[in-house]
């Protein structure tokens, strides 16, 4: 059964969003992955929001750039928790879809993540946690996956100095 959802505005914004995507399919977590534009497939949107507790998902990773509607109007159609990814755009830099994102007013929570891959990957990280809580097992992956990162720093060296 499908846990997360994993939505963008476009087939462009996959180049970031993927680095969810390959978090998710790290930890094994069933996920599906859509292109549902908030203002070219308004309609898709809604269906989409409405069903998504019903089809039971538990998270929904969201992504979009310049005005990026997806995310806020998403939440605003469920109660299941929506992460925001704001997606570098052309000219702005994602500057505005993370302004379009992280900004919504109180009452209608998106959790917003950091601009481009970074915030793509820790957004599926994000989602991994949320499922932990319930799965014992996949916490203890978590924290593998966490120690495993640690060492990796622990063992990094410095060139010495001339
Ligand atoms: C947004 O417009 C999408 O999320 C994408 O980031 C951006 C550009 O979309 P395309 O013109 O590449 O389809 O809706």
């Amino acid at each position: 059964m499908v846990q997360i959802g994993l939505v963008m505005g476009s087939n462009s914004d996959w180049e970031v969003m993927q680095h969810a995507a390959q978090q998710l399919k790290a930890f094994g977590i069933a996920f599906e992955a859509r292109v549902v534009s908030a203002h070219r497939t308004p309609d898709l949107l809604f269906e989409y929001g409405e069903s998504a507790e019903a089809r039971g998902l538990k998270a929904i990773i969201a992504g979009a750039g310049g005005a990026a509607h997806l995310p806020g109007m998403l939440a605003a159609k469920t109660t299941v928790p929506v992460l925001g990814v704001p997606v570098p755009s052309k000219y702005l830099r994602g500057e505005d879809s993370l302004l379009s994102i992280v900004q919504m007013p109180k009452g209608i929570p998106v959790a917003t993540f950091a601009i481009g891959e970074a915030g793509a990957a820790n957004a599926g990280l994000f989602a991994v946690a949320l499922l932990a809580n319930e799965l014992p097992e996949l916490r203890a992956r978590l924290n593998a996956f966490r120690e495993a990162q640690k060492n990796t720093v622990l063992a990094m060296t410095l060139p010495e100095v001339e």
